[in-house]
């Protein structure tokens, strides 16, 4: 039976979702683009061939003709419309983060444990990455002994349009949240916060310098830096007792130009974390099929992890201190 398959938002993500939906997910089809604007909709509509085009989220999420729904809208609609897909009993793959605010996501795990099973398979799509994924590989092997640190970096071009100082730690760093607590298989147990001298916090995409502390007792710092003005770059390093972990990012080719060697950089993450995406979404139609969730997938504690601690970055960094952080209890629906 082919999956028929909503994709709410048509900007940047919903563009890349509705191709990948229409050209690389055998199984799939894509029957509706919706997007307030009528003519982003209409055009992401036409290039992938999507059935029809609706103005409102509710009403594509409700619709007859859907099996299962693809949010990638603004961040704040994210919590509401999986909320109202799990009312309408839809699978939902939803963009990261599931919501800036613990008690949103709090309410959709509410909801999940009220209707007795997981519809939300969250886009913490670096779970998908084949580097992310030798990484924790080499540590499940134990070569690399005991791991004690985790570096990672996060560089943009430059933030986009709408960016606020706030959304690296609530949109950018939930990536490294949740990746170094999935290849680490751990929790957070405290958040420091700093700035270099003279940046405006306020400013979009002002840089962030974060160190987790987990449960585990490792490390993890992690640079942002939204406007780094020479390309998309995701570095990270798993260092162990006995070894470490590099991640090479895939690169096709390199250049032989004016006596020197290069490689070039993606203007953002869509072509760095391609593979990612498409293996992502091709479990989430695997999980529309069978009921059963993606191993590998991050789900809605997962997304309530990532955005408890980045609620607590945002705290620590306006208060100039480190902040300890506790988690709820874990529902039993979303035991390993
Ligand atoms: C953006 O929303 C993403 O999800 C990208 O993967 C990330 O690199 C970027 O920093 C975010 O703003």
């Amino acid at each position: 039976m082919t999956i028929r398959i909503a994709v709410i938002g048509a900007g940047i993500m919903g563009a890349d979702h509705a191709r990948i939906v229409s050209g690389d997910l055998p199984g799939a089809t894509l029957q509706v683009v919706c997007d307030a604007s009528a003519e982003r909709a209409r055009k992401v509509a036409d290039e992938c061939g999507a059935a029809h085009v609706v103005a409102d989220p509710f009403e594509a999420i409700a619709s007859d003709d859907v099996d299962a729904v693809l949010i990638a809208s603004p961040d704040e609609t994210h919590a509401p419309l999986s909320l109202a897909a799990i009312r309408a009993g839809k699978p939902v793959l939803c963009e990261k983060p599931l919501s800036a605010k613990t008690r949103e996501c709090l309410e959709v795990i509410q909801a999940e444990v009220a209707a007795g099973r997981q519809f939300v398979q969250l886009g913490f799509m670096r779970r998908f990455d084949p580097s992310y994924t030798a990484m924790k590989a080499a540590l499940k092997e134990g070569a690399l002994g005991r791991p004690i640190m985790m570096h990672n970096f996060h560089r943009n071009v430059e933030a986009p349009a709408g960016f606020t100082g706030q959304m690296a730690i609530t949109n950018s760093a939930p990536h490294e949240f949740d990746v170094a607590r999935f290849v680490l298989d751990t929790d957070y147990s405290a958040i420091s916060v700093f700035q270099p001298a003279g940046v405006d916090a306020a400013k979009a995409g002002a840089p962030v310098f974060l160190v987790l502390e987990t449960t585990g007792g490792q490390l993890v710092n992690i640079e942002i830096n939204n406007n780094a003005a020479y390309g998309y770059d995701v570095r990270g390093e798993l260092v162990g007792e006995k070894g470490s972990v590099v991640l090479n990012a895939p690169v096709h080719a390199r250049y032989n130009l004016a006596l020197a060697a290069s490689e070039r950089y993606a203007t953002d993450w869509r072509p760095r974390f391609a593979e990612a995406y498409r293996l992502q979404n091709k479990a989430f139609l695997q999980f529309v099929r069978t009921g059963a969730f993606p191993a590998v997938a991050a789900n809605t504690w997962d997304g309530y992890c990532a955005t408890m601690i980045a609620e607590a970055g945002v705290q620590a960094l306006e208060a100039g201190t480190r902040l300890a952080v506790t988690l709820e209890e874990k529902p039993a629906l979303y035991a390993a």
